[in-house]
C-alpha cells in the first residue's frame, strides 16, 4: 500500500490540458491582421492579398491554451460580416496600421461599432499597434487616445506596439492575451 502511494506521488500531473478559446482578429483593411495570423502560427513573414471571407488557424498560446483564430477581411463592405464571428468568442486582437494616422478615426469607428454587441463585452481585448518599423509610426499613447480605448465598455485591455515584419513585440503581446484570458476565467468562476 505503502509503495503504492509512493509511485502514484511521482506520476507527473497533467491536470491543466490545452483549453480551448476563440479569438476573432478584427481591424480595418491592410492593418496587418492575415500577416500577423501567418507570423504566430509559422514564424514567418507572407505575402498576402486582402482577405474576403476569412482564415483560421489553430494555435497554442501559453501553457494553458488552444486557440482558434479567426482572420476576418477589413475591408469595408466586408465588416458588416464582422458579428457572425462574434458568438462564444474568449478573446479579440484588434490590429492598427500605427503609420497611418490618418485612418485612425476609421478604425475607431469600426472598434466601437464592434463594442455595441454585447458579445464581446467583457472580453479581453489585446491592440496591436502594427508597423512600428516605418517612419512616424504613432505610440501606444496615440493608440489608445486615438481609438477612445477609455471609453470602451469595459476596461479589459491591452495595447502592444508591434512589427510584423521583424518580428518585434509580437510574443509580448501574446504574453499579455494569455495573462487576460486566465486572469477572465479566474474572475468568472469565482
Ligand atoms: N512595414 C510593415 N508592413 C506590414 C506590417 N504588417 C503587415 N504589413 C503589410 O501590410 C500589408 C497588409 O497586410 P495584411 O496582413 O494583408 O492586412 P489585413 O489586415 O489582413 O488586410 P485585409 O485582409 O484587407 O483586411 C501587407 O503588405 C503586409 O506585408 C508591419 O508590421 N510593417
Ligand atoms: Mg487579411
Amino acid at each position: 500500500m505503502g509503495n503504492n502511494l509512493k509511485s502514484l506521488q511521482c506520476v507527473p500531473i497533467f491536470s491543466t490540458p490545452n483549453r480551448k478559446v476563440n479569438i476573432v482578429i478584427l481591424g480595418i483593411d491592410q492593418a496587418g491582421k492575415t500577416t500577423f495570423l501567418y507570423r504566430i502560427k509559422y514564424q514567418e513573414l507572407f505575402p498576402t492579398i486582402p482577405t474576403i471571407g476569412f482564415n483560421i488557424e489553430k494555435v497554442k498560446i501559453g501553457d494553458q491554451h488552444m486557440a482558434t483564430l479567426w482572420d476576418v477581411g477589413g475591408q469595408d463592405r466586408l465588416r458588416a460580416i464582422w458579428p457572425h464571428y462574434y458568438k462564444g468568442i474568449d478573446g479579440i486582437i484588434f490590429l492598427v496600421d500605427s503609420s497611418d494616422a490618418s485612418r485612425l478615426p476609421e478604425a475607431k469607428y469600426e472598434l466601437h461599432n464592434a463594442y455595441t454587441s454585447r458579445e464581446l463585452h467583457q472580453v479581453p481585448l489585446l491592440v496591436l499597434a502594427n508597423k512600428q518599423d516605418l517612419p512616424h509610426a504613432m505610440t501606444s499613447e496615440d493608440i489608445v487616445t486615438g481609438l477612445g480605448l477609455e471609453s470602451l465598455p469595459h476596461q479589459n485591455y491591452f495595447v502592444q506596439p508591434t512589427s510584423l515584419t521583424n518580428g518585434e513585440g509580437i510574443e509580448e503581446g501574446i504574453k499579455e492575451m494569455d495573462k487576460m484570458l486566465i486572469q477572465r476565467r479566474m474572475k468568472t468562476s469565482q
